[in-house]
């Protein structure tokens, strides 16, 4: 009997196929998996349903399928090659998925050699290993890295060859062998490498080349959908922005659309003649803001100067003060202005509150001489 043990397969399920077929495996011999079978590639699920559903078939758990155990629970954000994996599945087989995962390994022991998908601490027995390093997750990584000099694989001191995945370190799409004691199998099959196995116990190589970058296109794919999403609502949100009326918009709804009304692809008559009112009144409010933060600043003081010549009995800071002041501004929205002015040094930020819009603000410094008289 022989056991072939392949490296990464990342849902590279053609990959897969080729590799079986070079092998020429027999009925009666083993697959093993290394982990990492989910994730980045075109085809996580028939991956995981060759792993779960042939004989003599089984594989260790990789940090990817960890990511989605812990996501699945919530306790870890799904990164975009989880969520790209899960589009792949329907429900049932993904909570199938979920299930088998939980059942994989961190290690396992063959006659001939031990297999994990990380790494391995040297000085420590497989039992002693802590599993996050055997699964090559972060931490593990991290944890590993204070006992160790150079690269961890040379510090292997077991008896038994160790069989890993995990990382691609040669990058030229063979494994990394190390004094045939360490075998690095994972090739980057998912990123356009090749897909790598190993025949035990004749401890022979096979391997096959990838059909293309997979995950490149994988993610230039969300990307590219990612911007579509964002685009679409944004022009979404500006035709309803447009259907408002240049009138009705606020200061800030007016800015919105103005600054993303580039999105658009094609506007229609109606459209594009609203969006040139919107910008002239946007231009024309602006404009009259200065002239209605100066008017309000001059208006306040002329005010309180007449309170004071008239009743000159009246404090500053006082009550009586204040309380006739509110009577001469009343409470139109100029009065509101002039009470901000009475308080603070007037900006623009003001007129924005008090008046809402560009055309309620534009009309009021048409109006002002009747306002203030
Ligand atoms: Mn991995």
């Amino acid at each position: 009997m022989r056991t072939l043990v392949i490296g990464d397969i990342h849902g590279c399920i053609e990959e897969l196929r080729d590799l079986l077929d070079l092998a020429a495996l027999s009925r009666e011999d083993e697959v093993i998996a290394l982990g990492d079978f989910m994730d980045r590639g075109p085809d996580s699920p028939s991956v995981l349903a060759f792993l779960k559903d042939s004989e003599n078939t089984r594989s260790l758990k990789g940090n990817h399928e960890r990511k989605h155990i812990l996501a699945s629970r919530g306790i870890l954000r799904p990164a975009l090659s989880q969520r790209l994996a899960r589009a792949q599945f329907d429900e049932e087989r993904y909570s199938q998925a979920l299930e088998y995962f939980e059942s994989l390994p961190f290690y396992i022991e063959l006659p001939d050699a031990i297999l994990v998908h990380g790494f391995w601490q040297a000085g420590l027995t497989l039992q002693e290993q802590d599993p996050l390093v055997l699964q090559g997750t972060m931490t593990g990584q991290y944890r590993l890295g204070h006992h160790l000099k150079g690269p961890w694989f040379e510090a292997y001191d077991e008896p038994k060859p160790l069989v890993v995945g995990h990382q691609d370190y040669l990058q030229t799409g063979d494994p990394l062998i190390v004094e045939n004691r360490v075998f690095c199998l994972d090739t980057g099959c998912c990123r356009g490498g090749r897909l790598t196995g190993l025949t035990l116990p004749e401890f022979r190589i096979y391997s096959v080349k990838s059909r293309k970058d997979y995950w490149s296109e994988q993610k230039a794919g969300a990307a590219l959908a990612s911007q579509r999403d964002r685009e679409l609502a944004r022009s979404f949100k500006t035709r309803q922005l447009l259907q408002k009326g240049a009138e009705d918009l606020t200061w800030s709804e007016a800015r919105t659309l103005l600054e993303t009304i580039v999105w658009i692809p094609t506007l229609s008559r109606k459209e594009s003649e609203s969006l040139r009112h919107v910008r002239l009144l946007y231009k024309s409010a602006s404009e009259a803001v200065p002239i209605l933060l100066d008017r309000a600043t001059q208006d306040c003081g002329r005010i309180l100067r007449e309170i004071l010549r008239v009743s000159p009995e009246q404090q500053m800071e006082g009550r009586g003060l204040s309380m006739e002041y509110a009577k001469r501004v009343g409470d139109s929205p100029y009065g509101r202005l002039l009470h901000r002015a009475r308080v603070h040094a007037l900006q623009s930020s003001d007129i924005e509150q008090v008046y809402r819009t560009p055309a309620a603000t534009f009309n009021a410094v048409e109006g002002l001489d009747g306002v203030s008289g």
